[in-house]
């Protein structure tokens, strides 16, 4: 055995005593953690282009800066990528795929007309890998989406393009979810609103209403398909007013049974998105997280180990949520190599998990029901430092995967040898 392998098995085994003298079954957490998938966006590989070649800016108050160079053109390029990234994370993870990532063969087909053969080549790769996946409706990149709104919109035969685009992204849901034998979770956020003083807030919202209402009508298997719904604070250009603001959503998912979407980018940034949870989850019976980055703003930055995530992860465990919450991640960066931007983010999320799984859970609840608030501190503080990057080590090791910074420079052969050759 190489030294580097010994070394991180002598430091996994002085780990897991560690842990285990303040009663943490280390095995036991890397075992829950093995199960818990992670949606990945193929959005971040292609900057939130899709394979319509329509020429359609992105718009809607969505926006990627960067120039990153090799940014996926194909959607046999976009797999490739996501081999790649795949490969450097540890798990069984799903596909999160929009709408406008649809392949047909060279043929226009306009959005209320797609068909889940339109994605069959997603869902062969899918199964392949055994992963679940995940869709979108797209309502942005569209000459019906290009004033900024869509199941809003005043004009009536606008908004029947766009409910009956969602009845198809439905029907293609639960085709993926049927082939793949896991529950397709298909998410819709639109754009709608608008820049500066709005008059009428209750027009649009009522049309909201109406839209969604007639797009959910068609009954749907949730064994196959789960239908749900992401609010958003302000997006560029709708700084004003937001129809699917997320007292919108919240009401509508929970008196239509709908999957709450929470996009940690998309409150206020002092706002603790953690919190919403075990609030929300009161009400509705699942809740799809979209892991993001606001920097200063709804900016969509790679997900990072930060104390936000953290929180998240903590409440996700502690709360006993990993059944009833999906986990996917949102963002874009075009700045970076995307490949690593996905590696970088979906590892920070699962070491998220680690470090909630790897609590000395008993012991703290145990403190906060004593009534002792000083021991719950200090102890939150101390595991802080507890050895659980050496238990993320072992657990790579024990995928095949790379450990420590080796992971970087197969990115980088990758860049050098595929990304580089992409003009
Ligand atoms: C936009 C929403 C939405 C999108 C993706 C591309 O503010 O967060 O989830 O990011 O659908
Ligand atoms: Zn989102």
């Amino acid at each position: 055995m190489p030294d580097a392998n010994k070394n991180v098995d002598q430091a996994f085994a002085l780990a897991k005593a560690r842990y285990a003298e303040i009663g943490v079954d280390v095995e036991k957490a890397l075992e829950k953690l093995s199960r818990i998938p992670i949606s990945l966006h193929c959005w971040q590989g292609d900057d939130v282009g899709g394979f319509e070649n329509s020429g359609q800016e992105l718009g809607s108050g969505l926006a990627v800066t960067g120039n990153y160079p090799g940014k996926a053109r194909t959607a046999d390029e976009l797999r490739g990528d996501l081999d790649k990234a795949l490969a450097l994370i540890p798990g069984t993870h799903r596909l999160n795929l929009h709408a406008s990532y649809a392949e047909t063969g060279g043929k226009k087909v306009d959005r209320d007309a797609l068909e889940p053969a339109h994605f069959q080549r997603w869902i062969d790769w899918a199964k392949a890998k055994k992963m679940g996946m995940d869709f979108n409706p797209t309502y942005f990149s569209h000459p019906k989406a290009d004033d900024g709104w869509t199941l809003a919109h005043p004009d009536k035969a606008i908004r029947q393009f766009w409910i009956d685009h969602g009845v198809a992204c439905r029907e293609i849901g639960a085709a993926m979810g049927e082939a793949l034998g896991s529950p397709c979770v298909t998410n819709v956020w639109i754009p709608d609103g608008m820049k500066d003083q709005t008059i009428d807030r209750r027009g649009p919202r009522e049309r909201l209403t109406e839209s969604l209402d007639a797009m959910f009508k068609p009954e749907i298997d949730p064994k196959h398909n789960r239908d749900a719904v992401e609010g958003k604070l302000f997006g560029i250009g709708s700084e004003t007013f937001v129809v699917g603001m997320h007292e919108f959503y919240l009401g509508y998912a929970i008196t239509r049974k709908k999957v709450y979407t929470i996009d940690s980018g998309h409150y206020h940034p002092t706002e603790v998105v953690a919190d919403k949870l075990s609030s929300a989850l009161g009400f509705v019976d699942e809740v799809l997280m979209h892991v993001s980055r606001g920097v200063r703003w709804d900016s969509d930055h790679v997900v990072l180990l930060t104390d936000d995530v953290e929180l998240i992860a903590q409440e996700i465990v502690r709360g006993n949520y990993l059944d009833r919450v999906h986990i996917g991640l949102d963002f874009f960066d075009a700045s970076i190599n995307r490949v690593a931007a996905w590696v970088i983010g979906t590892r920070s999320m699962l070491k998220a998990l680690l470090l909630a799984l790897l609590e000395p859970i008993d012991a703290l609840r145990k403190y906060e029901a004593e009534g002792d608030y000083t021991s719950r501190l200090a102890v939150l503080e101390e595991a802080k430092t507890l050895p659980a990057g050496a238990v993320w080590d072992h657990y790579l090791q024990s995928e095949g995967i790379p450990v420590g910074r080796d992971w970087i420079d197969a990115v980088k052969r990758y860049e050098a040898d595929v990304l580089s050759k992409r003009k």
